[in-house]
């Protein structure tokens, strides 16, 4: 392992060293907050995992604890896969899990702390008469397409309800189980909701959230009419958090996308390297918090020099928009407290070809806030109908290619000759109705020297009126991670990107605006961050 770590994060959540995937059994108990995650203590690659455990007070620090759980019987000999916490009556933490168990089956595993007075919760043990859900002939589940649990929910019936990611054919599935006691689980014949094509669903995440778009959470056993639900899934072939908002109808044990959400692949949590994501409910501030895992883009003997792969993004608050068509989602306010030192620059505009470097941060650990006006519209493009992958217009259309309106925004984690830069810019296109595009791109093909990384573009149209309420991006900087929140949270994009020269105090940071057109700055904060006791 490399003693020069240029890519470790001074605020993101990672252990030490080897590798990490999916966070688990996230919750909050008698005021800590537990973060467990997918781990392997013997190297850079995935391999059966077990659960490594931190605790925190506030979501930013970790403590790391004890190994959690790992092989202990024939229900997880082969590996302990992803799962979740439910809070039973009686203040009691529970864990369900997947274990594989000797045949390399998929089977759920329930287990408990030792301890429920040791604040840490730090030694669980399985529950002796796991597996408590299992494929059988009869209930013809795929073996191998059988994992994830769902935090569980209750309804008045006082009979608990999961669910499980699955896939029939091509068909992926939330399949449905419900028990009295927690232990005895019944499958409902009918999934809670399945889609055409769609593939296995992992780590589906079934959740309430308030219709008000207030910033406020509500319990997962929620229901009513002042609730929408929310259905998530990481789809294995695409790899990407994909949701849908809509009713739960409980009597029915279904559940209905909403008008506008029969294209499944429609609205991701995060349009950049994201995946295998999970809420939870914090009682305590009544949030909904939102954990991801953001894997490398780096290759693997890249990883082994460095000892470790794969970071988890910075725990968002989610609630719904107010528009009730999707998500808004923002970091925790917790960050706030490692910002320093802020700069501002006053409102000017930035004309057409002009760039700016922002002085006097840590650019390669930085928190950014930006707001663009937008006035200058007589070169706007027009907008083409067939433009119908931001992704693949973002590739098309990087940050040197010049446009109407766009495209601006910031070149983070840049080299002072801009060999190296990490591009986070808007572009705004004028459709046919006279409506407004905003596309958002973050364009890594610039972001290190290095030939080996994936450098994929990433990009997402943003669902705002860019006349009436401006444009704003927020960035979490930090050292290989570039975490951009669009139109105050509308959409985000996350990138891993490794540069080789804009590394330490050798990163800067500029606005820039490489349109044709001017736009304004409407205001413009950027923070060093200090560094979070994380490992
Ligand atoms: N990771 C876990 C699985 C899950 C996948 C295994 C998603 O339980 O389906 O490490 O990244």
């Amino acid at each position: 392992i490399s003693d020069d770590q240029p890519y470790r994060t001074a605020y993101h959540f990672q252990p030490v060293k080897n590798w990490i995937n999916d966070p688990n059994g996230p919750m909050i108990y008698n005021g800590i907050y537990h973060l467990f995650y997918q781990y392997n203590p013997d190297g850079v690659v995935w391999a059966p995992p077990v659960w490594a455990h931190s605790t925190s007070t506030d979501l930013i620090n970790w403590t790391p604890q004890p190994i959690a759980i790992q092989p202990e019987m024939d229900a997880n000999i082969n590996g302990s896969w992803s799962g979740s916490a439910t809070i039973l009556p009686g203040n009691i933490p529970a864990m369900l899990f997947t274990g594989l168990n000797p045949k390399y089956e998929q089977v759920q595993v329930l287990a408990y702390p030792k301890d429920i007075n040791d604040p840490y919760l730090k030694e669980w043990f399985l529950a002796p008469n796991n597996p408590v859900m299992f494929p059988t002939p009869e209930n013809q589940i795929n073996a191998s397409s059988f994992r994830d649990p769902t935090t569980a929910w209750r309804l008045r019936d006082g009979i608990w309800r999961v669910l499980v990611g699955s896939k029939t054919g091509t068909t992926g599935t939330s399949l449905l189980f419900k028990s009295k006691d927690f232990v005895n689980w019944v499958q409902i014949k009918e999934p809670l909701y399945s889609y055409k094509l769609s593939g296995m669903w992992e780590c589906p995440d079934f959740f309430p959230v308030y219709i008000n778009c207030k910033p406020i959470g509500v319990d997962t056993s929620t229901i009513g009419h002042h609730v929408k639900h929310v259905l998530k899934n990481s789809l294995d072939d695409t790899k990407h958090d994909i949701y849908t908002i809509g009713t739960y109808l409980h009597e029915k044990e279904a559940y209905v996308p909403d008008v506008g959400f029969m294209n499944e692949s429609s609205l991701r949590y995060d349009y950049g390297k994201y995946y295998a994501s999970k809420t939870f409910f914090d009682d305590v501030t009544t949030r909904r918090i939102l954990l991801g895992w953001a894997n490398e883009s780096s290759s693997v003997a890249d990883d082994m020099e460095k000892g470790w792969s794969g970071i988890h993004t910075i725990p968002r608050n989610v609630w719904l928009d107010c528009s009730g068509k999707q998500l808004i989602q923002w970091p925790v306010s917790e960050i706030e407290a490692l910002r320093e030192k802020p700069i501002s620059v006053p409102h000017q505009v930035l004309k057409g070809g002009s760039i700016i470097e922002l002085h006097g941060v840590t650019a390669a650990q930085a928190d950014v806030e930006i707001s663009f006006g937008i006035h200058d519209l007589k070169n706007i493009e027009k907008f083409k109908a067939s433009w119908t992958d931001p992704q693949l217009l973002c590739s098309q259309k990087g940050t040197s290619v010049s446009g109407g309106l766009g495209p601006f925004g910031l070149l983070t984690l840049a080299s002072k000759g801009l060999e190296e830069y990490t591009a986070v810019f808007f572009r705004v296109f004028k459709a046919h109705n006279n409506k407004f595009v905003v596309l958002m791109c973050s364009d890594q093909s610039s972001s290190s020297l290095n030939q080996t990384p994936d450098k994929t573009s990433y990009g997402t149209f943003v669902g705002v009126n860019p006349i009436r309420e401006g444009l704003s991006l927020r960035i979490l900087i930090d050292h290989s991670v570039v975490e951009s929140f669009g139109g105050k949270g509308k959409n985000v994009i996350t990138a891993r990107v490794y540069p080789t020269m804009a590394i330490y105090d050798d990163a800067h940071l500029y606005v820039f605006n490489n349109g044709t057109g001017s736009v304004r700055i409407t205001s413009l904060t950027a923070w060093s961050m200090k560094k979070a006791r994380i490992a």
